[in-house]
């Protein structure tokens, strides 16, 4: 049944995608940073509605860069470096408060960049876990590290409920569709260098920018 199967979050899929990012000069390839993204709103969505507000906001974001990415422009959104030079150079970027460029490719994959944050480390939390260990309580541990020190009190109080509704632990890794618990481990520790590449990456690009707090 090749055609459910489509349908379905497989962690391999994000996995092979996060590994076709990186060119051979280290550059973060966009299309393939964006699939990648793709693969995790699906995920996301086989949880539950009530990631509705999150897989939204992530989907708007996506499809902001995918704009770009196809627009008449499109020669410039190839990678993340030359969609920064380009933006940069054409002054295409707010850069200390919002004005007349407030959907900027650099500020909506900032956005996404920090959510990379997130995942890295609750990824980390999740390959490190015990069977007894609660989803929520890694999950929120990695989002108050990383995401938290971004949102407003309202967003994080959102976010904090709906991570009391995480399935637990075995659920969740039934639901990456790998295999049995060491193999999904296994492919947590395989996925997770991959991950820290590309955000470092881009991180180090941002912060040689300064545009690490971009509006
Ligand atoms: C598995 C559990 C999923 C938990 C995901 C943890 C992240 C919680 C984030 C909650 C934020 C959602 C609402 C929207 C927030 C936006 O205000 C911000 C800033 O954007 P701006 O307002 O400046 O335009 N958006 C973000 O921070 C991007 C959030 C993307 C989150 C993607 C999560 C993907 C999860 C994959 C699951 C494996």
């Amino acid at each position: 049944m090749a055609g459910s199967e489509d349908q379905k979050f497989s962690l391999q899929e994000v996995l092979d995608t996060f590994k076709l990012c990186l060119s051979e000069n280290k550059e973060v390839y966009l299309e393939q940073y964006v699939a990648g993204w793709r693969g995790l709103v699906k995920f996301l969505n086989s949880l539950g509605s009530v990631f509705g507000f999150i897989s939204k906001d992530a989907v708007s974001k996506i499809q902001i860069l995918v704009n770009y990415m196809n627009g008449e422009n499109a020669s410039h959104y190839a990678t993340v470096q030359s969609m920064v030079k380009y933006e940069l150079d054409n002054n295409l970027v707010d850069v200390n408060k919002k004005g007349s460029h407030p959907e900027s490719g650099c500020r909506t994959l900032l956005r996404l960049h920090r959510a990379l944050r997130w995942l890295e480390l609750f990824l980390d939390r999740l390959r490190t876990s015990t069977e007894d260990s609660k989803t929520s309580a890694l999950c929120a541990e990695a989002y108050n590290e990383s995401l938290a020190q971004h949102h407003p009190w309202m967003i994080r109080k959102a976010a904090g409920m709906a991570f009391l509704v995480l399935p637990g632990r075995q659920t969740f890794f039934e639901v990456m569709n790998v295999g049995p618990p060491e193999q999904v481990v296994a492919k947590l520790g395989e996925a997770l260098p991959l991950i820290s590449e590309v955000y470092q990456i881009t991180e180090d690009l941002y912060a040689q920018h300064n545009m690490l707090d971009l509006p």
